[in-house]
């Protein structure tokens, strides 16, 4: 039987991301959550992408020079695969949460211990993975924040500006396969970032050098100009890239005056939801990568905390309802669908 479906689906169980998108729906996920029995039963029907919000970071795996703990990683990529959900790899090199014997080492090391040690990791850990995920995010955020720019980190002090470069050909050295992004903020939002993620991009497609996708990270809020989002979604997908809206999620109280999600704010965050997912939804399909949330309940965002204030910023609240963002997101796919019944 042929059953349309129009207007408000938000309580409708039958209906999941998942099954709605064309394109993977992903949240970020931690092994603590998801070993609770309701979580994990919201994140297997509604998602078919995950992402370790942390435990993939060198922060957990590289325990020591030469010693990596696959553990927990390990045991999210088996929830993935039980329930048919792809794996996005989180993230090989970043300039912050080093693990502590790194950070008290890294500015005794000479340039070359630093590549090798660097190099060792990234080719182990994307071996490990080689076939478990389907894509790494190779280095976070190596732009400067004000998008001016290579960040002045760590890295690109000892290892010089080419680095990021180099990160790629070792990962894919060691995965064929393996899609490669390059992950950052603010991409939508400051378009000087753009700019020079976009340099980069050029001067990468221009020598070869390994890029499957870029990640937009997308912690945004209800003042995002949807032109400067088109213009990165724009800028992007005409350079044959996959672009990944990795780690979504939409503030609505930056001032902090807020002490509920009020009906208007509900509102206007839904609109801004269904807005970007109508954008992403019109690019070509090549070039549609995932859509993934920085996390799945309003109470588990590390906005709070980073802010100082409640957000709201997620699809479901803190009691496994969702919220008008979900709705939000589906309208974004379109309001009316014609689907079958099996
Ligand atoms: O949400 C993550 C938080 O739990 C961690 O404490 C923090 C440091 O590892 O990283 C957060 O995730 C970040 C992501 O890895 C990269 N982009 C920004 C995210 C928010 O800070």
């Amino acid at each position: 039987m042929a059953v349309v479906v129009i207007g408000n689906q938000l309580h409708t169980e039958k209906i999941t991301l998942r099954e709605q998108a064309s394109f993977p729906v992903g949240v970020a996920v931690s092994p603590k959550r998801i070993a609770q029995s309701e979580y994990a039963k919201v994140v297997g029907q509604e998602f078919s992408s995950l992402t370790a919000e942390n435990v993939m970071k060198p922060q957990y795996i590289w325990t020591s020079e030469r010693n990596y703990d696959f553990s927990k990683g390990d045991s999210l990529v088996a929830f993935a695969q039980a329930r048919q959900q792809q794996v996005h790899g989180h993230t090989l090199v970043w300039h912050l949460m080093q693990p502590d014997w790194l950070k008290n080492t890294i500015e005794s090391y000479d340039s070359a211990t630093l590549e090798n040690l660097l190099r060792d990791y990234i080719q182990t850990v994307v071996k490990h993975y080689r076939g478990k995920v389907v894509s790494w995010d190779v280095v976070n955020e190596a732009v400067a924040s004000n998008g001016d720019g290579m960040r002045e980190s760590v890295y690109l002090q000892k290892l010089g500006d080419d680095y990021v470069a180099r990160c790629h050909q070792y990962a894919r050295q060691s995965d064929p396969d393996v899609l490669l992004f390059y992950n950052d903020y603010s991409i939508a939002s400051n378009p000087k970032k753009l700019n020079t993620i976009l340099e980069m991009v050029d001067d990468f497609q221009a020598r070869g050098i390994p890029l499957d996708g870029i990640g937009m990270q997308m912690h945004v809020g209800l003042d995002l100009s949807l032109d400067d989002y088109q213009k990165a979604l724009d800028e992007i997908s005409q350079r044959g890239l996959k672009i990944h809206l990795s780690e979504v999620d939409i503030k609505v109280n930056s001032n902090g005056k807020q002490t509920t999600l009020t009906p208007e704010l509900a509102e206007s965050q839904r609109e801004l939801m269904s807005e970007i997912v109508r954008r992403y939804n019109q690019l070509p399909e090549e070039n549609k990568f995932a859509i993934t949330f920085w996390g799945l309940r309003d109470n588990e965002s590390w906005l709070t905390n980073h802010t100082g204030f409640p957000q709201w910023p997620l699809l479901y609240d803190h009691d496994f309802q969702r919220k008008s963002m979900y709705q939000g997101f589906l309208d974004g796919l379109e309001t009316a669908q014609t689907t079958v019944d099996k």
